[in-house]
């Protein structure tokens, strides 16, 4: 009876560990691992109207990326041909701003392209405007 229990215990954290293994994510050829990229708003939420983007640009240690070009598209997800596009303005400790004015309501992707010597990195963000 013990042992039995023993055994399933073993074939439990055997499972375990396979699922966490497969669960790891493969390594990253490209850049995108080494960038965060974080989405600010005001207003937040974001309402149909003006609203100011902030990006927080900042490497795999959490450092701000300064001096980078940061441009940001956004996309009425609903529907097709909608958006608008242009370049953030750095504001200094990894943060890059822009206005946009969202004429509509619903789901709006925010695609940010981080640029800066080598490093070419695009980012989906999902947002929801009220
Ligand atoms: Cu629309």
């Amino acid at each position: 009876m013990k042992k039995t229990l023993l055994v399933s215990i073993l074939l439990i954290i055997m499972a375990l560990t396979l699922a966490a293994c497969g669960a790891s994510p493969a390594p990253e050829s490209d850049s995108a691992a080494q960038v965060k990229i974080e989405l600010e708003t005001t207003p937040d939420p974001v309402m149909v109207g003006d609203a100011e983007l902030i990006l927080l640009v900042s490497d795999q240690d959490g450092n701000p990326i300064e001096g980078a070009s940061v441009d940001v598209g956004a996309d009425h997800t609903d529907m097709t041909g909608m958006g608008m596009h242009g370049p953030a303005t750095e504001q200094g400790d990894g943060r890059y701003a822009i206005n946009a004015n969202f004429s509509m309501t619903g789901n709006w992707m925010i695609t940010v392209y981080v640029r800066q010597g080598d490093l070419d990195v695009k980012q989906d963000i999902s947002i929801v405007v009220r």
